[in-house]
């Protein structure tokens, strides 16, 4: 069967010079950025959701994409083919990793036992290819939301056996992901949400969300699965609530079930927008709490309230990104994950590169430029020289827990009032411009 990507060369960086629309102007895998190369700090890894299975419908319209994988009965045979599609792809446009849910590379079958089979079958052939090219599972996932079994949550829903199956289910997902030296596991709240409180017991729903949760980490212990979980944030879609709905609210329920050890965040840029936070927002509430995991890389359009995934294009997101990830000290296990998919417009397997080009030079430039924002040093010293009064002095004895109200009026009541100097906003928007 010759691949849908068999003319395709592999995409070679050309630098911004060039012309060819196939070729990386800003990712240089070997460059070395900050002591480390641009691989290691970017770790691009390709979905196999949007990339292979996305056929572009929507609610008004079927499916537009051109995709010669697709063409068949569904069967696991196809789906072991089209496995084949997805690592010439990936081989080609050189990212290191991908990401994938169960349901995604195998068909559903009639029973779990039938699942599992067709599962097993297709792991065999990501094994293979993976041999084959070296290309590495940054993370797998459980589908838990497309089945109408899921319509009323997973782990969250009202009716035991669906957890009891949602367990099975993600029980042989971390079996693969083990099998296939995966660098992490993601749980992504597909429906575990709600549509209405009028039928909804929320503190229980909560309660069996966190025992799933500790369920699947004692599991992960029983079969000696060492990848990194990672919870993912979504405010809304499908939902009309997500439990998960942003960084914060996952920390605090992590917290609250004792369960911050075990979890870290994977951030996703439209998921952010949709609760109204920037990307970096995000990151920051993630890395401050040292939970900063991975990320999703996508982007939305900040004209409409859904997720639309599309590749992230803007220099600046990529620079805000990559900025905040090498002051937490750049990625460990996680990456930069493309849950991204191509417009509906954009239906020929060749979009699939373009896509993925723009978003690895993209990311590229990004790292570069924070980069040159940290190299260049008036940013940080900028930040450190506006929270200098906490350095000595009164400051330093707040911090230390010196001093208490008594003590401040004392203080306040003599110093008199305080001294404020600007913010500077407008100052380090242009500054950060002088990069861009
Ligand atoms: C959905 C989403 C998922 C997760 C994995 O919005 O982002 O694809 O990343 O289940
Ligand atoms: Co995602």
């Amino acid at each position: 069967m010759p691949s849908a990507f068999a003319r395709i060369k592999p995409v070679q960086y050309e630098g911004p010079k060039s012309k060819n629309p196939l070729s990386f102007k800003w990712y240089n895998p070997d460059e070395v950025v900050e002591g480390k190369t641009m691989k290691d700090h970017l770790r691009f890894s390709v979905v196999y959701w949007h990339t292979m299975r996305g056929a572009g419908a929507d609610m008004f319209g079927w499916g537009t994409a051109k995709r010669p994988w697709e063409l068949g009965e569904g069967t696991v045979k196809q789906a072991q083919d089209r496995v084949r599609h997805f690592f010439e792809l990936v081989e080609k446009l050189g990212a290191p990793y991908y990401a994938f849910h169960d349901r995604d590379v195998a068909p559903h079958g009639k029973t779990l036992a039938q699942s599992n089979k067709n599962l097993d079958a297709v792991v065999k052939v990501l094994k293979e290819e993976q041999k084959r090219t070296g290309i590495k599972l940054l993370w797998g996932t459980a589908q838990l939301f497309v089945h109408p079994r899921y319509m009323h949550g997973a782990a969250t829903s009202c009716e035991a056996d669906v957890f009891a199956y949602a367990a099975a289910q993600v029980k042989k997902a971390l079996e693969v992901t083990k099998t296939l030296g995966g660098e992490g596991y993601t749980f992504w709240g597909g429906r575990e949400g709600y549509s209405t409180l009028w039928n909804t017991d929320m503190k229980r729903e909560l309660d069996h969300l966190a025992r799933f949760l500790h369920m699947a980490v004692d599991y992960a212990k029983q079969i000696g699965f060492k990848g990194q979980f990672y919870i993912e944030p979504k405010p809304k879609e499908p939902t009309k609530h997500q439990y998960d709905a942003d960084a914060a609210a996952c920390l605090n329920f992590l917290r609250e079930y004792g369960l911050t050890k075990h979890l870290k965040l994977n951030l996703e840029t439209n998921h952010a927008t949709l609760a109204g936070h920037s990307m970096q927002h995000e990151m920051e509430v993630a890395g401050a709490a040292g939970a900063l995991g991975s990320i999703d890389a996508n982007t939305g359009d900040l004209m409409l309230g859904w997720d639309t995934d599309q590749f992230p294009t803007d220099i600046y997101l990529t620079t805000q990104c990559m900025l905040t990830m090498l002051k937490y000290g750049g990625f460990t296990t996680g990456g930069v994950n493309f849950d991204a998919k191509v417009r509906r417009e954009s239906f020929e397997p060749i979009d699939l590169l373009h896509a993925h080009i723009g978003g690895m030079d993209a990311f590229a430039r990004g790292l570069k430029i924070a980069a040159a924002i940290r190299q260049d040093g008036r940013l940080a010293d900028f930040v450190k020289n506006r929270y200098r009064s906490w350095d000595d002095g009164i400051g330093r004895d707040i911090e230390k827990g010196k001093v208490g109200f008594k003590e401040l009026e004392k203080y306040i009541l003599k110093a008199g009032e305080p001294k404020l100097e600007s913010g500077r906003q407008e100052f380090l928007e242009n500054l950060i411009n002088e990069f861009i």
